[in-house]
């Protein structure tokens, strides 16, 4: 037996058996050690680890243990994962049609756990280009990163194979937007299953899933979630909302209240001055729609909050 101390990322944990892939691209599976039970650190997926490898000296068989877990940089609950660096939101240019109330609260997310967010606007080969332009142009004004790509021809994904060179990668989205059929266009080899909407339900009801990474060749690992789960921990405050908006983020100064939350508010710059219309082109305000859906959440989320205290 030989044993070397190695540096990782675990991408999947069962029964207490943890497969770590490490930053040379192979895997092994590890143990946690007893110190982590102490402790109270349950390793999940997504954690970067230092771990001990113990190879047979024909150099076959890999086992391991987990030495110890780097502190998160972020740790989202449903899937439990960690460290996650950027988030694909995936919608269709046309069919489904696209559920923009769901991008933005992924965007709220992202903007609350640190990630970065980037938009795929996938199945454009399926849409005329102003349809797809009037979806982008709501998401311009906030400085997000927007792709337009097809998966079935491969339009755009020159484009998006950068962002998966390191890191932990999540994608998110409705379902049968394209997600799976993303990864396998961006990773020859990924084999995930594609399928139609009816036959995903189906199958959705039958199956308990686990939480698994897949990885990279370049020691980088990618979450493809089922859908909604990411949001159902998402507590948000309305003040808070506010200020995951990239475009409204600073914009209360200009406001008669400071903690104007630009809805109903009297002497409020941001209703009067920086909602944009459809199709004005402009780059500085927020978009009109998105303005709507952002006055939703923020009363939802003050709905919740006097329930909560009820
Ligand atoms: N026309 C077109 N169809 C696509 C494209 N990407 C995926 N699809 C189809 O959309 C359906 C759902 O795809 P899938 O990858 O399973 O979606 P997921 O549920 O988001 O993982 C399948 O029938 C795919 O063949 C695309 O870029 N263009
Ligand atoms: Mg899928
Ligand atoms: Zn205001």
């Amino acid at each position: 037996m030989s044993e070397s101390i190695k540096k990782g990322i675990i991408i999947k944990g069962v029964g207490g058996f943890y497969t770590v892939l490490s930053e040379d691209g192979g895997t092994c599976v590890c143990k946690a050690r007893g110190l982590f039970r102490k402790q109270a650190i349950t390793p999940a997926v997504g954690d970067r680890t230092e771990y001990a490898e113990q190879q047979t000296p024909d150099g076959k068989a890999k086992t391991g243990y987990l030495m110890s877990i780097l502190p998160r940089k972020n740790e989202l609950i449903r899937p439990a994962c960690a460290n996650i660096d950027r988030l694909f939101i995936v919608i269709a240019a046309s069919k489904p049609l696209p559920d923009l109330l769901l991008v933005d609260k992924l965007l709220i997310l992202a903007e609350k756990y640190g990630i970065e967010p980037i938009l795929i606007i996938n199945k454009c080969d399926e849409a005329e280009e102003t349809a797809v332009d009037s979806i982008a142009r709501q998401y311009v004004p906030a400085g997000y990163r927007i792709h337009r790509v097809s998966a079935a021809t491969g339009e755009g994904l020159d484009e998006v194979r950068p962002y998966l060179a390191s890191g932990v990668i999540c994608l998110a989205g409705q379902s049968a937007v394209g997600k799976s059929s993303l990864l396998n266009a961006l990773l020859p080899g990924a084999g995930l299953k594609v399928g139609s909407l009816s036959e995903k339900t189906e199958r959705g009801r039958h199956t308990t899933r686990h939480t698994e990474l897949i990885p990279l060749p370049s020691g980088g690992a990618v979450l493809d979630t089922p859908g909604f789960s990411l949001l159902d921990a998402l507590e948000l405050e309305p003040e808070e909302i506010r200020l995951l908006y990239p475009e409204l983020r600073g914009e209360e100064e200009n406001c008669r209240f400071s903690g104007c939350l630009h809805i109903t508010e009297p002497g409020c710059r941001v209703k009067k001055e920086l909602i944009i219309d459809k199709n004005t082109g402009k780059t500085k305000g927020i978009h009109r729609e998105r303005y709507e859906r952002y006055v939703r959440l923020v009363n939802e989320a003050a709905e919740h909050r006097r329930h909560k205290y009820d």
